[in-house]
């Protein structure tokens, strides 16, 4: 190489090494890091790929919702009720997660279908029966007649009060 040239190719190899150093300063400290305190929207973290991304996906401000569930038709009859301040507006199914963690009673089970999501067959314990035609009825005091998407796809409302009713389908307007 032409002594000419020296400069600019030294020039070139501080660019790079600067480059690379300033990424494993910002890609380092914070794949270790936990993401979020789980009442605030989380900073972008980076992820293995190196890609940016939300780690809470599509999420809005922080709302509240009261999440009711009640069994009133066999014992051990039952009425729950928990809070759930200040998460993240987001599908229903994230702010059952943080109810079940607040209160065990609201530990609950679910199946996955396809592009419908998870459906709800136990609350507390208690499990919806193909046998005897029960299940786990979504409802709100917006949407009395019960929620048209299930707990993957309905996202909540500030302040909305979710009802999971457990509910006999025997009966055909029931569902
Ligand atoms: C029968 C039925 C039910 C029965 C299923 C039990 C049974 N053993 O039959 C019961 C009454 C339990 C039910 C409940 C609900 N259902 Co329903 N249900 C249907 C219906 C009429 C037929 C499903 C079916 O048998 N398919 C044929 C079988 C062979 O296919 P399959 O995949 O095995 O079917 C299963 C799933 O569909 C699942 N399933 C039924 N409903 C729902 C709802 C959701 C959100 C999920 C994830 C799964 C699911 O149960 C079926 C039987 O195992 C469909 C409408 C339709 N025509 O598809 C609505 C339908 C699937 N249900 C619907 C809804 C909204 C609900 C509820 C959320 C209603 C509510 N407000 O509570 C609840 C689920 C709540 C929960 N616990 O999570 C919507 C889903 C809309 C969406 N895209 O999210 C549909 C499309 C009706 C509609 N047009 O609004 N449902």
């Amino acid at each position: 190489m032409s002594t000419s040239k020296m400069p600019y190719a030294c020039f070139l190899m501080l660019a790079v090494l600067t480059t690379q150093t300033w990424a494993c300063m910002r890609r380092g400290p914070q794949d270790k890091k936990p993401v979020g305190d789980g009442n605030s929207v989380p900073s972008l973290p980076t992820s293995s790929s190196g890609v940016s991304v939300n780690a809470c996906g599509v999420c809005g401000q922080p709302i509240s919702v009261t999440i009711i569930a009640s069994n009133q038709i066999q014992e051990p009859f039952f009425e729950i009720q928990t809070a759930v301040k200040g998460h993240p507006q987001r599908e229903l199914l994230h702010q059952l997660e943080v109810a079940a963690t607040q209160d065990r009673r609201f530990r609950f089970v679910a199946e996955h279908f396809g592009s419908m999501g998870y459906m709800i067959n136990a609350i507390n314990g208690l499990s919806a029966s193909t046998q005897n035609k029960t299940y786990w009825r979504t409802s709100s005091h917006i949407h009395v007649d019960g929620l048209a998407l299930g707990i993957s796809s309905y996202i909540p409302n500030d302040m909305e009060i979710i009802m999971f009713n457990f509910t006999s389908y025997a009966t055909p307007d029931n569902h």
